[in-house]
């Protein structure tokens, strides 16, 4: 036991420094205790950045369901695996025990056998946040079928794209969703969708919101009658470490979304770790982690991290401002939730609602409070530390990436002391180093470059689904021989790293990792439009918002702004989701150009921001008089 639980900082050094100076020596013994293995490995880990290839645990032999679900039944039969908490307050909160889940993923599972789902299959999940989310996830990880979760709040084409890339056999959704005061037809969603997926055979339909949608004789099937006949007894598939359990789709700086894929034993191990260390889970502590599980946090660390663990874990349905800003401190005090882990986005709106919403609430239960997703300004952590936490509970500021599978740099609570705006120190096992220009460690404190790792983690994703060329090319190219994570980042005087943002063409919206280009395209679908640059510009809530300068083809006719707005964020919801729609557009007639035709996107960003005063050098624009144009046409953004 004795590397499992750190309980106080000289013990963290210890540990770290050991699972630095010993990496195989440190994983394996964390492998070797807790977790149940069908057969050890034969390595620990074999790799080479410059390919990229990377095994961990090479000829071992497990399932991870066994390890989230089995294992626990002799002792945590009757306790809560999954407490799901509906949209609606008024409708009753569900409790999962372990053996319910455990009959529930074996119906499941032979639901998807029956329906033709072998091992290595890509099964696509579109689903709310309701148990057969986490359900479905665990029931192909039980037959060794590749889950790929959609988020559900992404459009037809975004998901259309993603089935296709990876060749999905079958789609699991609902009915539809609530969310908030809203329902959503989700069904209507993947019908439109697969008109362009020929690959699905099946598509199995949870019934969520009782409405009335068209089923496609031979392909779509409702889901319940199908568990009420199945067994619930399958064998877990034997599974090889280095097997994908999933693919994760993110967004690249270009083009088309990228399926991280992550394999089984190596994620499995540093999730369940992590989660351990990072929540300082007990025993009998009820765990929230807010996202959704659409995305990485929600697959690390709803389902797979503390289930690993035996923990009991909350999925909430709804959204934080339904029926009030005070639903997630209700749910707080209703579960007495121990460890709350949501994004900054969402601190910072509800901290918008005033105290009295807060205040209603008992929220003494709260041990330790989580962030993720993009970095936490300053504001917000005071807030978060005060008002939630009352100074009581440590802020773990956790950084890491759909890429990294699991947490990367982050305060251990009761542990490492904390400082509001900083993801504090690199978790046991993580090497960070920070990057100058020209391709150079930057060494020592009070430095600042871009962020790397420099040694293999368990949790890393493998691949890009189809593309390992792309992920060498993202990740491994920039810098030699060490992974790239796009990300920007300064080391303080005592060695704490504080996330500093992207330094490449993502733009993270509300916690949402959002690409330019594949909205540009979006924008440039538009019959009107010529050309477009989407950056990022400050935002109260969101972080970030997206600032886009459209120039319009010339026709010789004058065009309606207002609806050309309109229009503009439509074909972006339909293209790839509500969550991509532009705060501001700017009509403008050029773009500042580079003498090989790239756009300076630094001077938009500046113009987007309202800070002009220093543009740097412009003379070697291919256009530098544009610059002053679109200077003064920002006023007229909107
Ligand atoms: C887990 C997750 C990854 C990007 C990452 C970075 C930003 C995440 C952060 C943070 C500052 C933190 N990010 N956590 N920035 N502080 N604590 O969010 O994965 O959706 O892939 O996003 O999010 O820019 O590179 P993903």
């Amino acid at each position: 036991m004795s590397n499992y639980h750190i309980k106080h900082l000289e013990e963290y050094y210890q540990v770290y420094r050991k699972s630095v100076r010993e990496p195989e020596n440190f994983w394996e013994e964390v492998a070797e205790e807790h977790f149940m293995w069908r057969k050890k490995w034969d390595t620990v880990l074999s790799w080479d950045f410059s390919k990229p290839e990377v095994k961990w645990f090479e000829g071992a032999q497990l399932n991870i369901t066994e390890n989230c679900i089995d294992r626990h039944l002799a002792t945590r039969g009757d306790k809560t695996a999954i407490l799901f908490e509906p949209n609606n307050p008024k409708e009753a909160s569900v409790s999962i025990s372990y053996r319910e889940l455990s009959e529930r993923v074996n119906k499941f599972a032979n639901v998807l056998k029956d329906h033709g789902i072998e091992k290595g299959d890509r099964v696509c999940i579109y689903l709310p946040m309701i148990p057969e989310l986490a359900v479905s996830v665990l029931a192909c990880a039980r037959i060794g079928a590749i889950h790929s979760v959609v988020f559900a709040g992404f459009s037809s084409t975004a998901l259309s794209t993603r089935i296709n890339d990876s060749q999905c056999k079958m789609v699991i959704t609902s009915d539809g969703s609530y969310r908030g005061a809203k329902t959503i037809d989700l069904k209507g969603i993947v019908d439109e969708a697969l008109n362009d997926c020929p690959c699905v055979e099946t598509v199995l339909v949870a019934r969520r919101i009782l409405s009335d949608i068209n089923m496609k004789i031979g392909r779509d099937k409702w889901l319940q009658p199908l568990l009420d006949e199945a067994s619930s007894v399958c064998a877990a598939e034997v599974m090889n470490a280095e097997d994908a359990l999933f693919i994760l789709y993110t967004s690249g700086s270009t083009g088309m979304p990228k399926g991280m894929v992550h394999t089984t034993a190596g994620y499995m191990v540093y999730t369940a770790y992590t989660f351990k260390n990072v929540f300082q889970y007990r025993e009998d502590d009820i765990y929230w982690c807010t996202a959704d599980i659409g995305w990485i946090t929600g697959h690390s660390y709803i389902v797979y991290g503390p289930l690993a663990n035996g923990a009991t874990t909350v999925m909430f349905e709804g959204v934080p401002s339904y029926p009030d800003y005070g639903r997630f401190w209700e749910i707080v005090e209703k579960h007495k939730i121990n460890q709350f882990y949501t994004a900054p986005t969402a601190i910072r709106a509800l901290a918008k609602q005033g105290l009295e919403v807060v205040e209603k609430y008992d929220l003494s239960s709260l041990k330790t409070l989580g962030s993720v997703g993009e970095p936490i300004n300053e504001e917000a952590w005071h807030w978060y530390n005060d008002n939630i936490g009352k100074k009581k509970s440590p802020i773990v500021d956790t950084w890491w990436q759909t890429e990294t599978g699991g947490i990367m740099i982050t305060p251990i609570p009761f542990v490492t002391p904390t400082k509001p705006t900083y993801a504090t120190l690199p978790f046991i096992g993580i090497q960070p180093a920070l990057m100058d220009e020209n391709g150079y460690e930057i060494k020592g404190n009070q430095v600042d470059g871009r962020l790397c790792i420099k040694f293999p983690w368990p949790s890393m994703a493998r691949t890009i689904w189809g593309n390992h060329q792309r992920y060498k090319d993202t990740y491994f190219s920039a810098f030699e021989n060490k992974y790239f994570t796009g990300d920007g980042a300064l080391r303080d005087e005592v060695g704490y790293y504080r996330i500093t943002g992207r330094v490449d063409d993502v733009i993270i919206v509300s916690g949402h990792n959002l690409g330019t280009a594949p909205i540009e395209d979006a924008v440039n679908e538009h019959p009107a439009v010529a050309e477009s640059a989407i950056v990022g510009f400050p935002h109260d809530i969101k972080g970030n918002a997206l600032y886009g300068f459209v120039i319009l083809k010339d026709t010789g006719e004058s065009r309606d702004h207002t609806n050309l707005r309109k229009e503009i964020n439509q074909i972006i919801t339909e293209h790839i989701g509500p969550i991509a729609k532009l705060d501001k557009i700017q009509f403008t007639q050029g773009l500042p150009k580079t003498r090989s035709g790239k756009i300076m996107r630094r001077i938009l960003r500046k113009i987007a921001c309202n800070d002009t005063s220093n543009l740097g050098d412009t003379s070697t624009l291919l256009n530098p008089e544009i610059v002053q144009s679109i200077i003064d046409g920002a006023k007229d953004s909107k």
